[in-house]
């Protein structure tokens, strides 16, 4: 796809050839500018904003930023600089918009046409929501989630609940949540989150909260329409309510980032990208002939963790001609990715392997 010519201001820093430009909200990444990297540089990293981000002002002072604590026995407004006293834990992550794939879906679904480039694995640094919990007294009882508000200056004039970036993910999550400041070792910048983000590891990107206001132990879900219904998973066709399941925890995942067009005759090294979403990747397979035979790839370079994506390669030998390249992953718990994922009214969730597949000429 073409290169994105012209980005907004406050993705000045995006590497231009690295992305795809849907809108100024919505910027993909290429799928060849993936390749082999274990991490995702934040210059190459997807943008997705579901509302104007608030003014780069924002990060100007950024330990400044205060967070309001709800929810729990003592409740009140901490500092970013406060919340770094409090500890500092660090996860690799695969951060996937809800959305990414949406395009490869047979239908014609609204909502940006994202392929494989909604998706990148970053590292955030921040203080375990548990420390934070601790320093103020515990939990109130009776929680069942943990929401957190976005700090998106909402317009004048429309229903607030209508634009309100606010979500919220099950209690359980407790343990793996972070408050975070840095991404990739560096203070994450306005377009990702800054100065805070809530990170909800192994939930898709919608659940990753930018700009965190508030961060609410509560007994019922967010009544922001982004909670309600959108973000839900209902069959294809109907419109999708607060009884749909939530789009919530990711699930196994592949793709090839190489070779994607040609490649010559002989041995070629296909590689890719997998991930488990909320649990660890155990292995990928690779086939070379549309999913008819299928061989082990190997993982190549460190593992991160259970929510970081894997760098996986393949020895194959192609004849002159043309080759449908496929990968399907395997998590730890025994969930391979399915050859085709029914379609849902919004187009979430997209993991199916023989849609994420390519055709290469080889010569
Ligand atoms: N946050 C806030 N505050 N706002 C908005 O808009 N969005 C979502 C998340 N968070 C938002 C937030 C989404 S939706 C996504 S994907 C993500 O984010 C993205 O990220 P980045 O950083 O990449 O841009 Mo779909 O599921």
């Amino acid at each position: 796809q073409e290169a994105a010519t012209a980005l907004p201001d406050y993705v000045s820093f995006k590497v231009p050839d690295a992305m795809i430009l849907h809108s100024n909200n919505t910027i993909e990444t290429q799928r060849g500018a993936i390749g082999t990297s274990l991490i995702t540089p934040e210059s190459k990293l997807y943008i997705r904003n579901n509302v104007t981000p608030p003014s780069a002002s924002v990060v100007e002072d950024r330990d400044a930023w205060e967070v309001e604590i709800a929810g729990v026995a003592n409740p009140r407004s901490m500092t970013v600089g406060e919340l770094k006293t409090l500890g500092i834990e660090s996860v690799a992550m695969v951060l996937q918009c809800s959305g990414n794939g949406r395009g490869l879906y047979p239908e014609e679904i609204s909502g940006t046409q994202w392929m494989t480039g909604a998706a990148g694995n970053v590292i955030w640094t921040g203080v375990p929501l548990g420390r934070v919990v601790e320093a103020l007294g515990g939990v109130a009882p009776g929680a069942v989630y943990v929401t957190g508000t976005g700090g998106e200056e909402i317009p004048e004039g429309i229903d607030p609940l209508s634009v309100l970036v606010e979500r919220s993910v099950p209690v359980e999550e407790l343990d793996n949540i972070l408050l975070a400041w840095d991404i990739n070792g560096e203070p994450i910048s306005l377009a990702h989150g800054g100065p805070l983000r809530m990170i909800v590891p192994g939930y898709t990107g919608v659940n990753n909260v930018k700009y965190l206001k508030k961060l609410a132990f509560t007994t019922e879900q967010s009544p922001a329409r982004i909670q309600q219904t959108r973000y839900r998973l209902a069959p294809y066709g109907t419109s999708s309510t607060p009884e749909h399941p939530s789009v919530w925890k990711m699930e196994v995942k592949s793709w090839i980032t190489g070779p994607l067009e040609s490649a010559g005759a002989g041995p070629v090294v296909i590689t890719g990208v997998a991930f488990g979403g909320y649990n660890a990747v155990s292995g990928v397979e690779v086939s070379a002939d549309g999913g008819a035979t299928w061989q082990a790839a190997e993982f190549v370079g460190p593992d991160l963790g259970r929510f970081g994506w894997r760098v996986f390669a393949a020895m194959v030998e192609l004849a002159p001609g043309e080759h449908q390249l496929m990968s399907r992953a395997t998590d730890s718990e025994g969930n391979a990715q399915p050859e085709v994922t029914e379609t849902n009214n919004s187009g979430y969730n997209n993991n199916g392997w023989r849609v994420h597949g390519v055709t290469v000429t080889v010569a």
